[in-house]
C-alpha cells in the first residue's frame, strides 16, 4: 500500500469522502488521490516520492509555477509583521489599485475570501442594484457552492452527479435560470419569460467547469446586448479565466466588457482569495459607502495580498508570459489532437491560451451537451495511465488542464510521449487494466 493510500483511508475516518473538495477525491477516474507533499516550478511531488509534470497548478492560480521566488519572499516578509488584524492594510489599497490598473472598465474592488464568496456577493448587489431578484445561469457553468448556483452546476456537482444539490431551499434554486452556453435564443427566452425579473447573467466567458469550452463568436457580445437591452447585468466570472487568459483577463481578451466581475484563487497567487469588482456607481452601493451588506474578517488579509500583489506585478510588467502560455498550449493542443489521430483515438482538444481540456468524443465540444456525450470510462483510464507516466491532469473529464509559466518545452515533451504512449495503448483498447 502507498503512503497515499494509507492517508487516503485515514482522511476517510475523519473527512467526508476523505477530502476537503469532492474532485480531488478522484472518485470519478477509479483511483485513490496522491496526496502532495511539494511542488517546484511546473512540477509537484506526493509523499511516495513520486514526480509528476503538474497541468492542474492548483487549478489555476499558479500562472507563475510552484514556489516562485518573488511571491515566497513577498509572503515572508508580509507574516514577519503579523498574519491577520481584522484592519485595513497599505497592501489592500496596493492591491486593488494594481487590478483596477489591469483589468478594463474595473473601477472599484471589494477582496473576500474565495470565488464562491465572490459570486455570492456580486450577485446580491446585482439584485439591490437593478431591484429584481432573477439570476440567469449557464447549464454547465460552475459559480462556487453558494445556494443559488447549485442549479445545473458544472465541476464537482456534475462530476458528482448532484448538479443540483440536496439542501438547497427551492425557493433559493427557484430564482436561478439556466439557458445554455453558447446559445443567446436560450437566454432570450428566459428574459422574454421573466419579464422585469432578471437582475443579471452571470456567465464563465470560457466555461471551464465542464471541460474547456470556448464561447463562439457573438456569443459573449450578444450576451452584452442582450442585458442591456433587458435591463440587466453582465457579471463575468473570471475565478478561472482571469489574469490567466490575458493581464486584463477574458474582458480584455474577448473585447467584451462586463458591468461586474468575480475572482477567486487566481489573484491570490496559492493563497486563499477572491474578490468581486466593476463599476464605481455599483460598487459604491456596498458596505459602508451603501446599502448592500457584505463583510469578512479575513478579507484582504495582509499574507494573501503580499502574495497576489507579487504574482500580479510581475504578470503586469511581463506581457512576455502571455506569448509563452499561449504558445505552449497551442503546441500541446496540437500535438495531442495529432497523436490521437494516429492512434485512432476520437477526441476534442479544446484550447485557448494556457487552458485546454482532452475530451473523449467524436463531435466537437461547443456547448454542456456535446461534453457530456464524452466517453468518461476512456476518461478514466486515460487519467489513470497519465499517472503513471508522471503527469498529473485534473481527475475528472469536466475540468481543465492549466499550464504555467514554468513549463518548459521539456515538460511538454513528456506529456506528449506519455499522452502517446496512454493514447495508443490504453486508450484504444477497452478494458485496459491500467
Ligand atoms: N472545484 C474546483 C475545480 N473546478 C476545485 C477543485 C479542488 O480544489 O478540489
Amino acid at each position: 500500500m502507498t503512503k497515499s493510500e494509507q492517508l487516503f483511508e485515514q482522511a476517510q475516518q475523519v473527512m467526508p469522502g476523505g477530502v476537503n473538495s469532492p474532485v480531488r477525491a478522484c472518485k470519478a477516474v477509479g483511483t485513490y488521490p496522491r496526496f502532495i507533499q511539494k511542488g517546484q516550478g511546473g512540477h509537484i511531488f506526493d509523499v511516495d516520492g513520486q514526480e509528476y509534470v503538474d497541468l492542474v497548478c492548483s487549478w489555476g492560480p499558479l500562472i507563475l509555477g510552484h514556489c516562485r521566488r518573488e511571491v515566497l519572499e513577498a509572503i515572508r516578509e508580509a507574516m514577519e509583521n503579523g498574519l491577520s488584524f481584522g484592519a485595513p492594510t497599505q497592501a489592500e489599497v496596493e492591491m486593488a489599485g494594481l487590478i483596477c490598473q489591469m483589468v478594463p472598465g474595473m473601477e472599484m474592488v471589494r477582496m473576500v475570501n474565495s470565488g464562491t464568496e465572490a459570486v455570492m456577493s456580486a450577485l446580491r448587489l446585482a439584485r439591490g442594484a437593478v431591484g429584481r431578484h432573477k439570476i440567469i445561469k449557464f447549464e454547465g457553468c460552475y459559480h462556487g457552492h453558494s445556494d443559488s448556483m447549485l442549479v445545473k452546476a458544472g465541476s464537482g456537482a456534475l462530476t458528482g452527479g448532484t448538479p443540483d444539490s440536496k439542501g438547497v431551499p427551492p425557493e433559493m434554486a427557484a430564482g436561478t435560470l439556466t439557458a445554455q452556453y453558447n446559445n443567446l435564443e436560450s437566454v432570450e427566452a428566459l428574459f422574454e419569460a421573466n419579464p422585469g425579473q432578471v437582475a443579471a447573467v452571470i456567465v464563465e466567458p470560457v466555461a471551464a467547469n465542464m471541460g474547456v469550452v470556448l464561447p463562439e463568436a457573438g456569443f459573449l457580445p450578444g450576451l452584452r446586448a442582450l442585458c442591456d437591452r433587458y435591463g440587466a447585468l453582465l457579471i463575468f466570472d473570471e475565478v478561472i479565466t482571469g489574469f490567466r487568459l490575458a493581464a486584463g483577463g477574458a474582458q480584455a481578451y474577448w473585447g467584451v466588457s462586463a458591468d461586474l466581475v468575480t475572482y477567486g484563487k487566481i489573484i491570490g497567487g496559492g493563497m486563499p482569495v477572491g474578490a468581486y469588482g466593476g463599476r464605481r456607481d455599483l460598487m459604491e452601493l456596498v458596505a459602508p459607502a451603501g446599502p448592500v451588506y457584505q463583510a469578512g474578517t479575513l478579507s484582504g488579509n495582509p499574507v494573501a495580498m503580499a502574495a497576489g500583489l507579487a504574482q500580479l506585478r510581475i504578470l503586469e510588467q511581463n506581457p512576455q508570459i502571455y506569448t509563452h502560455l499561449a504558445e505552449m498550449g497551442a503546441y500541446l493542443a496540437k500535438e495531442l489532437r495529432n497523436l490521437a489521430e494516429k492512434a485512432g483515438v476520437p477526441v476534442q482538444v479544446n484550447q485557448v491560451g494556457s487552458l485546454l481540456s482532452v475530451f473523449f468524443t467524436e463531435t466537437p465540444v461547443n456547448s454542456f451537451a456535446a461534453a457530456k456525450r464524452s466517453d468518461l470510462d476512456r476518461f478514466a483510464r486515460y487519467y489513470r495511465a497519465m499517472l503513471s507516466q508522471g503527469i498529473y491532469v485534473a481527475p475528472a473529464q469536466f475540468e481543465a488542464m492549466f499550464l504555467c509559466d514554468e513549463h518548459t518545452k521539456e515538460d511538454l515533451d513528456q506529456v506528449l510521449q506519455g499522452a502517446e504512449y496512454v493514447m495508443s495503448q490504453v486508450c484504444k483498447e477497452a478494458g485496459s487494466s491500467l
